[in-house]
């Protein structure tokens, strides 16, 4: 289905073939989308540009979203080749490891601060730049977990964090609306990635997730696709602030 011909979308949050943000890139792709496509770093290169390539991405950069001129230089760049940007994609998230493995009393500051900025702030940051080249409206999409609602054992200060994503979703698509931006979350069940490793006993999530769920299933990163595939396209015109579950119904349960 190229329900996405003759779009331009930027996706940051690849880390590997096995993140999330790659299924959506390929979705993505495969729709007819042209995209732009950041790494975090010159380690994480190696891992992304070949991906990147391989779906003929016109634009690979680096971008660690705490660096404001790697934002504002990417921004420029995609206002130079493209002059618009119909859609982004934000699927990253970092806390530090002393933090996100303890309480959340216990989080300090500092660590707070980091996943905050990180893995909250930078979508604010990410729709601002994005605001003037969504001339003609455009989509934003990011990504949090049920444990930004509910309390999930070991998830941590990410919770607190994931909550305050949510909220910003809500805030950005009630002042974006008027521009035909629209704003959305997806929320997907665990997935075994690398930013999930860090989480501890992934493992009984994920069990449990094939357990409690409706459909006794574990969710693939191509089923996140499909569904952002849908969410940045035209046909999800009036869908704006919303959280959107791809977790075989966990979210449902009382568990
Ligand atoms: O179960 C899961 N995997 C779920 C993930 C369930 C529900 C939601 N999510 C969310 C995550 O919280 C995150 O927001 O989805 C998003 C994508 O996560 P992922 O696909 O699970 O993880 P991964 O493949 O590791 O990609 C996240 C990437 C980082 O990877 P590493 O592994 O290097 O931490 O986020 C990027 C980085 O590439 N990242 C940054 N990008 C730019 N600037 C930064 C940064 N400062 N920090 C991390």
């Amino acid at each position: 289905m190229k329900n996405l011909q003759g779009k331009k979308g930027l996706v940051v949050g690849i880390a590997n073939e096995n993140s999330i943000a790659w299924g959506c890139a390929k979705a993505f792709h495969e729709a007819g989308a042209e995209l732009a496509i950041t790494y975090l770093n010159e380690k994480a290169e190696p891992y992304v540009r070949p991906l990147a390539e391989k779906i003929h991405a016109p634009i690979i950069m680096p971008l660690n979203v705490q660096n404001d001129s790697q934002m504002d230089g990417l921004f420029n760049t995609i206002k130079q080749n493209w002059g618009k940007l119909d859609f982004l994609l934000h699927a990253i998230a970092f806390a530090p490891k002393e933090d996100l493995e303890g309480r959340v009393v216990d989080c300090s500051r500092e660590g707070f601060q980091t996943a905050m900025d990180i893995s909250c702030y930078s979508f604010i940051h990410l729709a601002r730049l994005a605001e003037p080249l969504m001339t003609n409206g455009g989509a934003l999409l990011t990504t949090t977990y049920l444990g930004g609602e509910k309390v999930v054992e070991h998830y941590g200060v990410m919770g607190p964090v994931k909550a305050a994503l949510e909220g910003v979703v809500k805030y950005l698509a009630a002042e974006m609306g008027g521009k035909k931006i629209r704003v959305n979350a997806l929320s997907p069940g665990p997935i075994a990635t690398r930013a999930a490793s860090g989480i501890l006993d992934f493992e009984e999530l994920l069990q449990l997730a094939r357990q409690r769920s409706p459909e006794h299933e574990n969710v693939c990163t191509s089923c996140v696709g499909a569904y952002a595939r849908f969410l940045v396209s035209d046909e999800a015109h009036l869908v704006t602030g919303s959280i959107a579950y791809v977790d075989a119904g966990f979210n449902i349960m009382a568990v």
